[in-house]
């Protein structure tokens, strides 16, 4: 699988979340998990890449995609384990990309790789792992999350 130039970061397959293509009624994209993380287990990492034709033109502005990964325990409130939006993110320009709408400059993050910290959920029974895509302000540009290598590590 292929979008433009971008391959995913291992292997040939990633998973593509998005504000637009795929998503209800054009707008939020949401991913969740129910797992148990073992005794032992420290953290959960993931490559991402995050494209968006919201830069360059609406950085800074009330637009302001994000992508954001929770979890939540039994009973408790959700912990952002990583969250990223588009007015902090470095962006580099991908020519071959054009998501429908909005315009048709669209940019990317790259791959980026997230260690999360989860070893206060190892061995607490259930938890839910979601991951979003947010359209914030408008549903106009969109934004879009390949996720590739989810991987839990245990402690050693
Ligand atoms: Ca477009
Ligand atoms: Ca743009
Ligand atoms: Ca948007």
């Amino acid at each position: 699988m292929r979008l433009g130039s971008i391959l995913p970061s291992h292997g040939d397959y990633m998973a593509l979340m998005s504000t637009g293509i795929g998503s209800i009624e054009n707008s939020d994209s949401k991913m969740e998990q129910f797992v148990e993380i073992p005794e032992g287990v420290r953290s959960i990492t993931f490559d991402y890449n995050m494209i968006s034709e919201e830069p360059m033109e609406w950085v800074d502005s009330e637009y302001d995609d994000r992508f954001r990964v929770t979890i939540t325990g039994e009973g408790q409130e959700p912990v952002t384990l990583h969250e990223q939006t588009v007015s902090e993110a470095q962006w580099r320009a991908v020519p071959d990309v054009n998501l429908d709408g909005g315009d048709n400059t669209a940019y990317m993050t790259g791959w980026m790789r997230v260690s999360a910290d989860v070893s206060s959920f190892a061995g607490a029974g259930a938890v839910r792992i979601q991951l979003e895509v947010l359209d914030e302000g408008d549903i106009e540009y969109d934004t879009v999350v390949l996720l590739d290598d989810v991987k839990h590590r245990e402690l050693c």
